[in-house]
C-alpha cells in the first residue's frame, strides 16, 4: 500500500530530474564563424554513425572512438554503419571546403558534418562533442540527461593556419602521460601546433643516441632554487628525459589529434645542461653543472670550435629523424656574448669570417647570425625550415627563417616588414607563467606579471601591421615556461582557462570575438574540464586560488 503510494511520487520526481531542457545556447569555444539556430532539437542517443573512408584511417578511428564514447555515455548503442542512408550522424566528404574547415548541420533526421580532410573532421567532431553532455568526452554513463542537440547550421574555419602552444619540460619535467593530457586539451580547442622546448640550462630532455652523456649527465640537476632566491637550493635532484621511442609515440599521438609537434633545441645560449655533459663545447672548458637556478647563464656554446657544429648537426640530425615537422625551432634567445668576447677561438672565427662591429650589431652578434645561418642551411638540406626567437633578427637573417616574437610585438612588427614569416607570442599577452589574478597572495607563487584571461583575450595580432605585414603572420602562440610550476595540477591551472582565450584569438575572425559572450560560455566549458579532470582557474568569476584535489 505504502509503496504504491510512493511510487507515483518517485516517478514524478524522476521525470522532473531526468528531463532537463536541452541547451539551445551552444557555448562553443572557440566560437564558430557562423551559427544559425533553427527550430527544435534532435536526439543523438542511439543514432548510427557513418564516416567516409576517404578521410583516412586516423579520421575514421577518431569517429569510431566518438561513437564508442557516445554509446557508453548515453547508454544506447551508436553503431558504425557502412551505408550512409542508415546513419543518423555522418561525416561526409565536401571537397569545396578548405582542409581545416567544416560544416555541421543538425536537423530532424540527425547530424551531418562536412569536411574535405582529416582536420575538418576532427574540428567538426570537437564542435559536436561540445554540444553534447560532457560525459561524451569520457564515455561515462550519464543518466538523466538529454542527448538532444538543437537544430543548427554551422559553417566554420580558422583565422590563422598556425595555432600554437608551447611547453617547457626543462625547468620542470613532465611525464609523457601529462604531455598527452596537454595535447588532449589543445585538441579540444582546435589548436594545431605543439612547440616542445627540449633543452635548457636546467635540463636536457631528449635522448640523442650519438651523444649519450646529454641525458646521462645533462638530464638531472642536483636541486632547484627556492622561489627566486638564486643562492638557495632545495637540494632535491630533479630530472627526466624522453626516449626517442616515447617521443615518436607522442608525435603519433599528437598527429592523431591533428597536432604537429615542432621540437626546439635552444642554441647557442641556454646550453648549460649540454655543457655539463660535454664541457669541451664551452669557451672555458668548464667544469659546468646543470643549473639549479633560473635566469640567463653567461656560459654558452663556443663558436670557435668545429666540434660544436659536429655536435649540433648530430643533435639536429637525430631530431629530424624523430620529428617529421616542417619546422625545427633553433632557439636563439638570451645568448650573452661575454664568453665569446674573451675566447681566442671565437675571436679567431670572427676574424676568419671578417665580421666587424656596425651600426646594426656587434661582431659577436654577427657571430650568432653565422651560427643561425649555418644551421639553417644544414636543416634546409634536410627539407626543414627554421624558427627562432626574435633575437635571431638582430644583425642579419637569411631569407626563409620564421621569427617567433616573444619580447613584445616589436620583433614581429619588424620581421614582417622585412618580409619574414612571423609567429606572434608576445609576453605582454601570451606568457602563461604570469599571475592570472591580482590577488597574488591567494595564488601559487609565479614568476611575476599579471595576465588575467581578459587581457589574453584582448590581444589582436594585426594591430600595428599593414596588409603586407599581416600576410606574413602565420599565427599566434602562447608559451608556458615552468620555472615555478612543478606539478601537473599547477601546470593545468596556469593553462586554463587562458588557453580558451588563446583559441579564440587563433580561430575566430577579428570581429567575431566578444569577451562577454566568451565569459558566458565558461561555466559550460568548466563542466567539460571537470569531466576530464583538468584543474583550472576561476579567477574571472571572483573565485581565487588553485583548488586542492
Ligand atoms: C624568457 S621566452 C625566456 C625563458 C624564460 C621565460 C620566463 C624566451 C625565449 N626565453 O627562458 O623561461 O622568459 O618567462
Amino acid at each position: 500500500m505504502r509503496q504504491n503510494h510512493l511510487l507515483p511520487c518517485l516517478l514524478v520526481l524522476l521525470t522532473v530530474a531526468c528531463a532537463p531542457a536541452p541547451q539551445s545556447e551552444l557555448h562553443i569555444v572557440p566560437q564558430p564563424v557562423s551559427v544559425t539556430t533553427g527550430e527544435g532539437f534532435v536526439s543523438l542517443a542511439g543514432q548510427s554513425v557513418w564516416v567516409d573512408q576517404a578521410f583516412g584511417g586516423e579520421a575514421v578511428a577518431a569517429v569510431e572512438d566518438f561513437a564508442a564514447r557516445l554509446s557508453k555515455a548515453s547508454g544506447r548503442k551508436s553503431r558504425m554503419v557502412s551505408e550512409l542512408s542508415q546513419a543518423g550522424i555522418c561525416f561526409v566528404l565536401d571537397e569545396t571546403l578548405a582542409p581545416e574547415a567544416y560544416t555541421l548541420v543538425a536537423g530532424a533526421d540527425g547530424v551531418e558534418v562536412g569536411a574535405s580532410a582529416m582536420r575538418g573532421v576532427l574540428y567538426g567532431l570537437a564542435t559536436l562533442q561540445q554540444m553534447l553532455p560532457e560525459a561524451v568526452f569520457t564515455g561515462t554513463r550519464q543518466r538523466c540527461v538529454s542527448w538532444s542537440v538543437p537544430c543548427v547550421q554551422i559553417s566554420d574555419f580558422p583565422r590563422f593556419g598556425y595555432r600554437g602552444l608551447h611547453l617547457d619540460p626543462c625547468r620542470h619535467f613532465w611525464e609523457a602521460r601529462e604531455v598527452k593530457r596537454y595535447i588532449d586539451v589543445m585538441a579540444l580547442y582546435k589548436l594545431n601546433t605543439f612547440h616542445f622546448h627540449l633543452n635548457d640550462d636546467q635540463g636536457w630532455r631528449v635522448e640523442i643516441k650519438s651523444r649519450p652523456l646529454l641525458t646521462e649527465i645533462g638530464s638531472v640537476r642536483s636541486g632547484s632554487c627556492i622561489k627566486a632566491e638564486y643562492g638557495n637550493s632545495d637540494g632535491i635532484p630533479h630530472g627526466g628525459f624522453y626516449t626517442q621511442e616515447q617521443l615518436r609515440e607522442i608525435v603519433d599521438y599528437a598527429a592523431s589529434k591533428g597536432i604537429d609537434i615542432i621540437p626546439e633545441i635552444d642554441l647557442p645560449g641556454h646550453m648549460l645542461a649540454a655543457l655539463a655533459a660535454y664541457p669541451e663545447l664551452g669557451c672555458t672548458g668548464g667544469p659546468y653543472e646543470v643549473w639549479t637556478r633560473w635566469g640567463v647563464s653567461d656560459d654558452v656554446l663556443c663558436i670557435g670550435k668545429e666540434e660544436t657544429f659536429a655536435f649540433l648537426e648530430d643533435v639536429l640530425g637525430e631530431l629530424c629523424e624523430i620529428f617529421p615537422s616542417k619546422y625545427i625551432h633553433i632557439g636563439g634567445d638570451e645568448c650573452p656574448k661575454d664568453r665569446w668576447k674573451e675566447c681566442p677561438l671565437c675571436q679567431a672565427r670572427i676574424r676568419q669570417l671578417g665580421l666587424k662591429d656596425t651600426r646594426h650589431g656587434t661582431k659577436e652578434q654577427y657571430l650568432q647570425n653565422y651560427v643561425t645561418a649555418r644551421l639553417q642551411s644544414f636543416l634546409e638540406g634536410k627539407g626543414r625550415s627554421i624558427i627562432g626567437w626574435d633575437e635571431i633578427l638582430e644583425g642579419e637573417l637569411a631569407p626563409g627563417a620564421t621569427v617567433m616574437s616573444w619580447r613584445g610585438t616589436e620583433g614581429g612588427v619588424e620581421a614582417s616588414a622585412r618580409g619574414f614569416d612571423v609567429i606572434m607570442a608576445p609576453y605582454t599577452y601570451l606568457y602563461l607563467d604570469y599571475y592570472q589574478s591580482d590577488k597574488r597572495e591567494l595564488e601559487p607563487y609565479a614568476i611575476g606579471g599579471y595576465l588575467p584571461v581578459e587581457k589574453v583575450y584582448s590581444y589582436e595580432p594585426f594591430d600595428e601591421l599593414d596588409e603586407f605585414q599581416q600576410s606574413h603572420i602565420l599565427g599566434v602562440q602562447a608559451n608556458l615556461w615552468t620555472e615555478y610550476i612543478a606539478t601537473p595540477e599547477h601546470l593545468e591551472y596556469m593553462l586554463l582557462p587562458r588557453l580558451l582565450a588563446l583559441s579564440e584569438i587563433q580561430w575566430c575572425p577579428r570581429d567575431g570575438r566578444d569577451f562577454e559572450r566568451f565569459k558566458e560560455s565558461l561555466p559550460r566549458q568548466f563542466a567539460i574540464l571537470d569531466a576530464m579532470d583538468y584543474t583550472y582557474s576561476q579567477d574571472v568569476f571572483g573565485i581565487y586560488g588553485m583548488p586542492s584535489k
